[in-house]
């Protein structure tokens, strides 16, 4: 399976500094930002810098440091947003079955509070 990258899509312009994010941590490779419609207390994205569409395309394409820097920054973040004590969720929505709004890699971090089921 091949993906097109659609380099218009919001993070993208996130990325290039078209639209305004709260930051948390940014790296070569990675940015870590405030989600705009926050699900629970905390819920941040963790995203590539590079244009990649899902995590199966990130996985197949990119480079070993990015992949590295990536799972890195996620860890990093999640020591900084204080999630790991109580417990968190991630979630990478892809493509249509999972209604994935924005086509590009994203990484969901959510906690704060008692996330119930997902899995029933
Ligand atoms: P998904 O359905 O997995 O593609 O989730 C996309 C998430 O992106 C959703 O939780 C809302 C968030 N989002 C959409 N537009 C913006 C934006 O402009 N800024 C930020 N920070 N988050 C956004």
């Amino acid at each position: 399976m091949s993906y097109t990258y659609d380099d218009q899509n919001i993070f993208a312009k996130i990325l290039r500094g078209e639209i305004p994010n709260k930051t948390v941590l940014e790296t070569d490779h990675t940015l870590a930002f405030h989600d705009i419609y926050p699900q629970a207390p905390i819920h941040v994205l963790v995203i590539p810098k590079g244009p990649y569409v899902c995590y199966d395309h990130f996985c197949q394409e990119a480079s070993d440091a990015e992949i590295l820097d990536f799972n890195r920054t996620f860890g990093k973040v999640c020591e900084m947003v204080g999630v790991k004590d109580g417990g968190f969720r991630t979630i990478a929505n892809a493509g249509e079955n999972a209604i994935q709004e924005v086509p590009h890699l994203h990484f969901h971090i959510l906690g704060g509070r008692n996330l119930g089921r997902m899995l029933a």
